[in-house]
């Protein structure tokens, strides 16, 4: 019987089932999946840098032993993204070569520096914040193992975003000083993870295609509002203000209503030439290379897992 796979994919997107890695697909659902998925990935292995940089300088033990959990959750998210982008025909080398080479992106949250304990809280907040409005809904992708793995990620994130609530609270009821500094945080922090939701939906490249096929649910304008209404009254509670003063609530829109972003800025920090763009890829690179031994061990214990008595010969004589 001849199967029209392209009918049998349309049929599968219209009923909201999920696409599988073995069913057909077309070439262009798998590139823009490939692309979303490795950009996703990225930004959680490049985005331990900001926050690893305070692991040895958080101010208790326990602080310490949170941000290196938490810090710990975003390598596990990259290893799950690597692992959904593979079952689409691609390996996680060619996609790491991808990023050390600058021609795949990662988000443009992660080149800004976090000079102060305060940032971790604003990171945990807003950072975090944004990224489970954004990735909650993509539970619900079309594509089934990006959507599982979503679902175990959201749950982290929100635990991420309550531990980050949780740093800027304490300090915003703390000294002058701790609240002075949790409030220069949030006014650093808040226009980057606006624009965290990629650029206006008339200059989104990919949204319109990629809400066709299930991919994402919501636009990012969209998600950029959900954002902001969720935030502002988490603000009040926190004692800091949003540094943004055309804030104000729209009863006839019913959203808050925010002032113009500086999209030069976005664009700039996306093609390369943000604060620390140059940095966190160089330390990346560095991180790679400096860990090839350890691929290299695993990969040989796994070999001699998989044929024990391959290299017989030579293990006696080492062990002699
Ligand atoms: N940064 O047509 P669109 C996290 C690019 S994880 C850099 O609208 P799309 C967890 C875009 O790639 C954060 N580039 O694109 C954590 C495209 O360029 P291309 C990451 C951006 O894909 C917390 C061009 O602009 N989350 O935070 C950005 O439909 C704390 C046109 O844009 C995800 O990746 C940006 N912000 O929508 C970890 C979620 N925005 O590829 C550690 C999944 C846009 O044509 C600590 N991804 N671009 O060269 C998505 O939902 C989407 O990919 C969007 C962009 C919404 C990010």
């Amino acid at each position: 019987m001849i199967v029209d796979w392209e009918a049998e994919f349309q049929r599968t997107i219209d009923a909201d089932s999920r696409i599988e890695p073995r069913d057909h697909m077309p070439e262009s659902y798998r590139a823009t999946l490939i692309r979303q998925i490795a950009q996703h990935a990225h930004s959680e292995i490049i985005g331990m840098q900001p926050e690893g940089n305070w692991i040895t300088r958080a101010p208790s033990l326990k602080r310490k032993a949170i941000l290196m959990a938490k810090v710990q959750d975003e390598a596990g998210h990259g290893l799950y993204l690597y692992s959904a982008a593979e079952t689409l025909g691609v390996s996680r080398d060619q996609l790491i070569e991808l990023l050390h080479t600058g021609r795949q992106k990662y988000s443009s949250i992660f080149n800004y520096p976090t000079l102060t304990w305060a940032d971790i809280g604003a990171v945990g907040w807003l950072v975090d914040g944004a990224a489970i409005c954004n990735q909650v809904p993509l539970c619900r992708c079309s594509y089934g193992p990006y959507a599982r793995g979503m679902v175990r990620i959201c749950k982290e994130e929100s635990f991420h975003q309550r531990q980050g609530f949780e740093i800027l609270r304490v300090l915003s009821a703390g000294t002058a000083a701790q609240h002075a500094m949790a409030q220069d945080a949030v006014d650093r922090w808040w226009w980057p993870a606006i624009m965290m939701f990629g650029p206006t939906d008339d200059e989104s490249t990919h949204s319109q295609q990629s809400m066709t096929w299930g991919i994402k649910r919501f636009s990012n304008d969209e998600l950029r509002q959900r954002f902001i209404d969720m935030t502002v009254p988490q603000a009040d509670a926190l004692d800091l203000t949003l540094p943004d003063p055309a804030l104000r609530w729209n009863d006839e829109r019913g959203h808050y209503d925010f002032g113009p972003i500086d999209w030069a800025e976005f664009w700039q920090v996306v093609n390369g030439d943000g604060p620390c763009n140059r940095q966190r890829l160089a330390q990346r690179v560095a991180a790679h290379v400096e860990g090839a031994w350890v691929r290299d061990a695993a990969t040989a214990y796994a070999a001699k897992r998989a044929d024990p008595g391959a290299g017989q010969a030579g293990s006696s004589t080492a062990a002699a």
